[in-house]
């Protein structure tokens, strides 16, 4: 397992659509090894592969606390299928959006079809902060950043700022 590099806006391969899965097989389970390895020393609670460069529609997630036993959670080829009609708020924040954290409303409730680490399908009903993280993680596989979902002025500061950030250090 290794960790590997995250990407960070605005670099446009974020903005790529990823493809579907073809087949769960051994290289596919170490690229979800991978991730989640990544995910957890970042650290976060969700991961896109594209997120570190693989444009392929596979989410990592854990979402249990620092002093709970790890959940993993895979899912290749996700759907989200009866998004609720209520919506929910939550502080979101983005491991490709470093240090920024921003109210995005979301369907409070979904279910989610996918194909499990064994490639089996799999339906999961999700609410909370299970349906708000679902739901931030299957915008990546469409190039949708979580600063999409805010107003164009504020969009539009996080870039800049992140655009100076990256000059800086590549001039140091
Ligand atoms: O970049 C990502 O997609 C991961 C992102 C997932 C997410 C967070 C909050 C709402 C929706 C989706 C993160 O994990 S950001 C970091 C974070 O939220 C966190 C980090 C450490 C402990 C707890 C949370
Ligand atoms: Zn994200």
């Amino acid at each position: 397992m290794s960790i590997r590099p995250i990407l960070t806006a605005p670099d446009a391969r974020l903005r790529q659509v990823s493809k579907p899965v073809e087949t769960v097989d051994g290289e596919l389970r170490a690229l979800m090894d991978d991730m989640l390895e990544t995910m957890y020393d970042a650290p976060g609670i969700g991961l896109a592969a594209i997120q570190v460069g693989v444009p392929l529609r596979v989410i990592v997630m854990d979402l249990a606390g620092k002093d709970e036993e790890p959940e993993p959670r895979y899912f290749v080829n996700p759907e989200i299928l009866d998004p609720s009609e209520d919506m929910n708020v939550y502080e979101e924040g983005c491991l490709s959006v470093p240090e920024y954290f921003d109210e995005v409303e979301r369907p409070a409730r979904c279910r989610v079809k996918y194909l499990d680490y064994d490639g089996n399908e799999q339906i999961l009903e999700a609410e909370g902060l299970l349906a708000t993280c679902i739901q931030h993680e299957m915008d990546h596989l469409e190039g949708v950043l979580f600063i999409d979902h805010l107003s164009r002025l504020k969009r539009e500061r996080v870039l800049k700022k992140l655009k100076k950030e990256q000059r800086l250090a590549a001039a140091s």
